[in-house]
């Protein structure tokens, strides 16, 4: 047997209250679901890992449900016995026998990455190779559904230093209404903050030919995923007309859709996440592929809490650019976590800690608290 043998994994679904509705074109989020993976290894160590998704399958191929079910039945009984210490060769092992799946692989690789850095006493960024910043810029999405509300919210977090950079959530609407709401707040904050749009495939190529003018002559930076994401060479017509540059998201849902994206020049800008790739080691196969590529980088998110929001800042931190910059604000969106200590946020940045793996740990009293299989119904309150 390994000295670091896998002995278990866990995996443990927890609903979290969000501050507000976050209204995106496909799903209105009251809550955020997320999957914690626990591995635990023979030598005593444990690693956290993350698997989430927005709104049950409305986004992605996979819900937090079908994570739990297959990290369960699939992916466990292909690692427990194997070395935790060789994360690649037990990632090799998983991609030889599970197709796809990349939220569920995210969340293991996590998992056996911070296990790994605790073990040696080295944070998850040094096991990707290095890190070349300790903070990161963070974006704030506004998406309340309301063009009042969102300026004031703006406002509130270039008052608090927490956010300067703006994405706004359009697509649910009519799309004149969508483009008055964002040049009304473009108009409010003005050279204040940077102000982008996520239009999560809403939009059809004929319309986004049109708003993607009216947008880039009103000073929005950038344009997220204005079509559907079968749509590669309507996204590389657009890319090659828009003034602002055109970003792919969920176009990319494996590295192997980054390189195809790479090579008919479908954007000018990768948004990365972890949980689209495979984890934090896959997403910086995607990275790799845009820099050869000459197209600039976004940290993404999947409104992740702490520990996938580390995962992703672990190897955002190892890159050499991030033009523009990151929106790993997920904890940030929920009212309650379930970390011991939470994330620090300072001067529009998020610090990625330097303490051996991903440098955060559970609360086990919230975690209990707060899983949906309940087993506990009370929480010390801090
Ligand atoms: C997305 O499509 O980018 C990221 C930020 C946010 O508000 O929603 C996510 C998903
Ligand atoms: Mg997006």
């Amino acid at each position: 047997m390994y000295p670091a043998a896998i002995t278990s994994i866990e995996t443990i679904i927890v609903d979290l209250p969000t501050i507000r509705p976050h209204k995106l074109a496909m799903h209105t989020m009251q809550n955020q679901t997320i999957v914690i993976v626990r591995v635990r290894c023979a030598d005593g160590i444990e690693g956290l890992g993350e698997s989430t998704t927005i709104g049950g399958l409305a986004y992605g191929n996979e819900s937090p449900e079908s994570i739990k079910a297959n990290i369960d039945a699939h992916f466990a009984p292909l690692l427990i016995g194997q070395d935790s210490a060789n994360y690649n060769a037990a990632m090799h092992r998983l991609e030889r026998s599970i197709k796809g799946n990349t939220f569920a692989k995210s969340g293991i690789e996590t998992a056996l990455l911070d296990a790994q850095g605790k073990r040696l006493g080295l944070a998850v960024s040094e096991l990707l190779g290095g890190r070349l910043r300790d903070t990161l810029p963070v974006a704030w999405t506004l998406a309340s559904g309301d063009t009042g509300k969102d300026i004031e919210e703006a406002e509130h977090m270039l008052a608090l230093r927490r956010h300067r950079l703006f994405k706004l959530k359009i697509g649910a609407g009519e799309v004149d209404q969508d483009l008055a709401h964002v040049i009304a707040i473009k108009k409010a904050l003005g050279e204040r903050a940077s102000v982008r749009v996520d239009v999560n495939q809403a939009w059809d190529e004929a319309v986004a030919l049109r708003a993607c003018r009216v947008l880039s002559d009103n000073g929005i930076d950038l344009i997220e995923q204005p079509i559907s994401r079968n749509n590669r060479a309507g996204m590389a017509r657009l890319n090659a007309i828009s003034p602002a540059p055109i970003m792919a998201d969920e176009s990319i849902e494996s590295v192997e859709d980054a390189f195809n994206l790479a090579r008919e020049g479908a954007a000018s800008v990768f948004a990365l996440k972890i949980a689209k790739n495979g984890g934090p080691r896959a997403v910086l196969r995607t990275a790799s592929i845009a820099e050869s590529a000459g197209i600039a980088l976004y940290g993404g998110t999947m409104l992740e809490g702490g520990i996938g929001t580390l995962a992703s800042a672990h190897a955002f931190i190892t890159l050499n650019k991030l033009a523009w910059g990151t929106e790993l604000f997920g904890p940030l969106l929920l009212t309650e976590d379930v970390l011991s200590e939470p994330l620090v946020y300072r001067d529009f940045e998020l610090c990625v800690p330097k303490s051996p793996g991903l440098g955060v740990g559970l609360d086990e009293d919230r975690l209990a608290f707060f899983r949906r299989d309940k087993t506990s119904t009370s929480i010390q309150q801090a």
